[in-house]
């Protein structure tokens, strides 16, 4: 039985996680830097150490140090949030090594799933539709540009290891597919260490929904819905909500299914999400897995009454899940915004010292947020300082909430995206449930 976790992340998500440790009776260790020493999460854990300089190669990204501060600590299992090494199989591999649980899948399945190109042939094999597209890797430019008149374009280039739109570019011809083949995997190759390109069709006005599973380690498996997350800017989610408007509740049921078939197939355990594109015929293709916990987990715990990171811990543990699938039923609708610490105009990030920092209160808001009054943001890691959390019986009733929490929620000394997320909610597209991948290209186009 795990008594005692250390946490190796930061922010609004290390707080979650001690939270959820608290309500189980588990003790609590906090790792930072030397940037994130005024932090709440670092107060809210039981033990805290430090990790050493901003810079995350030596501080959350140090496995030597973690795994270290862990045994010193004695403690039992290590939850690696989101990030950082969340979804990196050699630190599994060293957790297991050392005789520490790692709070996720195993390092073979993350490793298959880091790779798109190892993905989307498991799951063609698990027989999850996947995006049209190439089978293995695309070796030359000249190899390229004759798939892509099979495929037709616009096409999707991707680096197979790729995240955070790092190595992807849409091309429309011959010409911008050669100018762009070497280009993307030798940025690929330098922040991944693999240089390997694959492509698919792009699919225009797709919606990006994504299935929640949980699995535990005696084969059960159940998945908790969809959260639709198409508001994307420059790669990063803005908005996810849940359940998504425009699938059926036959389409839900597939996707469904074919989210837990493919887990089955992988012998993936703990918490996980397949994502996918929907067409307009609410076709659905598989696009990625994320072998981690989400930022946007919140809105399927508020539609299901789940508790993903306490379950998280539970299937570690080598508990067999409590809940079947027809247990769960969708209540309501839930809506998160990320609150990010930057100018909404240009974007950039602004970091600074929060002077004054009130955040909405009611009922149906949740907060989960990594800052306070009085506190500096430091500009070393990723702007988000919060996630806001809505719920209502219905979408338009969480939309409300949502509009009238963002109005309360005063921020002063930094610049933060909130006039932003005002912009995106309370238009008519977002409201009558218009959010294709397309929205933000569309409809959000600064005002510089
Ligand atoms: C796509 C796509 C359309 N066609 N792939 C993958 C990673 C994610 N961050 C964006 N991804 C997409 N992959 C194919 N073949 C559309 C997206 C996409 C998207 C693209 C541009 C602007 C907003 C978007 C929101 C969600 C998904």
């Amino acid at each position: 039985m795990i008594k005692k976790i250390l946490i190796a992340n930061r922010g609004e998500i290390a707080a979650r996680i001690i939270r959820a440790c608290k309500k189980q009776g588990i003790q609590t260790v906090a790792v930072y830097s030397e940037a994130d020493q005024k932090a709440p999460y670092v107060f809210m854990a039981d033990e805290s150490f430090l990790l050493g300089p901003p810079r995350v190669v030596e501080s959350y990204l140090n496995m030597e140090k973690i795994l270290r501060i862990a045994k010193e600590t004695n403690a039992d299992a290590i939850h690696p949030g989101y990030g950082f090494l969340s979804e990196n199989d050699q630190f599994e591999k060293k957790c297991t090594a050392a005789g520490i649980i790692f709070i996720g899948p195993t390092g073979d399945v993350m490793n298959k799933m880091g790779s798109k190109i190892a993905a989307r042939a498991a799951m063609q094999e698990a027989g999850v539709p996947i995006v049209p597209g190439t089978d293995g890797v695309i070796d030359t430019a000249e190899d390229a540009v004759k798939v892509a008149n099979e495929i037709g374009y616009p096409i999707m280039l991707k680096a197979s290891a790729g995240g955070g739109g790092i190595g992807m570019q849409v091309v429309h011809t011959d010409d911008e597919l050669i100018k762009a083949f070497a280009g993307n995997s030798k940025r690929a190759q330098t922040f991944f260490g693999d240089g390997a390109m694959f492509m698919e069709k792009k699919l225009d006005h797709a919606r990006h929904i994504e299935i929640q599973i949980l699995a535990d380690q005696h084969g059960n498996v159940v998945h908790l819905f969809e959260r639709e997350c198409s508001i994307q800017r420059r790669n990063q989610k803005v908005v996810e909500e849940a359940p998504s408007t425009f699938i059926s509740d036959q389409t839900r049921q597939k996707m469904g299914e074919a989210a837990i078939n493919a887990v089955k197939t992988l012998g993936y355990t703990n918490a996980g999400t397949i994502e996918f594109l929907v067409d307009e015929q609410e076709q659905f293709y598989f696009l990625e897995m994320n072998t981690r916990i989400q930022v946007e987990h919140p809105v399927t715990e508020e539609i299901t009454g789940m508790d993903i990171v306490e379950e998280q811990i539970h299937i570690a543990n080598g508990k067999a899940l409590t809940i079947e699938q027809g247990d769960l039923k969708i209540d309501g609708h839930a809506i998160e915004v990320r609150i990010y610490a930057e100018d909404p105009v240009t974007f950039f990030p602004s970091p600074g010292h929060i002077t004054t920092f009130t955040k909405p209160i009611g009922e149906r808001i949740r907060n989960e947020v990594a800052v306070t009054e009085n506190y500096d943001v430091t500009p070393f890691y990723d702007p988000m300082i919060g996630k806001l959390i809505v719920k209502g019986s219905t979408r338009d009733e969480a939309i409300k909430q949502l509009i009238e929490a963002l109005q309360q929620y005063k921020i002063e000394g930094i610049k933060t995206n909130i006039p932003m997320l005002l912009k995106v909610i309370d238009s008519d597209r977002f409201k009558a449930g218009d959010t294709t991948t397309a929205f933000v290209e569309e409809h959000y186009l600064p005002t510089v």
